[in-house]
């Protein structure tokens, strides 16, 4: 397969790194974090093999199908794990490696998204549970269509709103306190495009 060549990201073994200087968050992006061919690899293998379902919403009494399908893999050793939940593909743990290797944390999970087409996307919210922790650490990779991540801090208004376009292979890594003062959202699009995987390594922690 050979897809996403409109982009100059991938320019040779080193991924492009960006350090975003802004108030309450440690936020980094890793551009060509993946090469071509393994960002292609992935694509087609996450898109074919994952074992996508629909999930609902509830809201106000009112409950929604939510615009995108999902997927979530998670160390069955984990205390309060689904024991009959899937399991890891040799795939997944290869990313998972990589990523660990990079930002030198270890993650027990990973929630996986696919956005199919423009009509589907995601609201804003921050990523704080309490199975997740109050100062979770969010390793984002991405795969297929670009799509802009928006992120806006929930009570500086002065500060402007953030979009970073992430590019097929890219890794974004959201850790200190981004999810207590940052939200972030996937806008939905009228534009034809192709779909896209993301993969939201994260730590749990559930409170048993
Ligand atoms: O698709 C993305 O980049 C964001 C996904 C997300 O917000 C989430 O999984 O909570």
């Amino acid at each position: 397969m050979n897809l996403f060549n409109d982009t100059d990201i991938f320019t040779g073994s080193q991924p492009n790194k960006t350090i975003f200087d802004l108030p309450d968050t440690d936020l980094m992006l890793f551009e060509g974090f993946f090469t071509k061919e393994e960002s292609d690899r992935y694509y087609d293998n996450l898109l074919h093999n994952t074992k996508w379902k629909e999930t609902d919403l509830t809201i106000y009494d009112k409950t929604h199908i939510i615009p995108r399908m999902v997927s979530w893999y998670e160390d069955k050793t984990n205390p309060g794990a689904d024991p009959n939940g899937n399991d890891w593909t040799p795939e997944l743990l290869t990313i998972k490696t990589k990523v660990e290797d990079e930002v030198s944390f270890k993650f027990n999970a990973v929630l996986l998204n696919l956005y199919r087409n423009g009509k589907d996307g995601v609201g804003w919210h921050s990523d704080r549970t309490e199975n997740f922790g109050k100062n979770q650490v969010i390793a984002s990779v991405s795969f297929g269509e670009t799509r802009p991540f928006r992120l806006r801090h929930k009570t500086r208004k002065d500060i402007p709103m953030v979009e970073i376009p992430l590019t097929h292979g890219t890794l974004l890594l959201m850790a200190g306190t981004t999810q207590t003062h940052w939200e972030h959202h996937i806008p939905k699009t009228a534009k034809d495009i192709l779909p896209r995987v993301n993969l939201t390594f994260r730590q749990v922690k559930r409170q048993l």
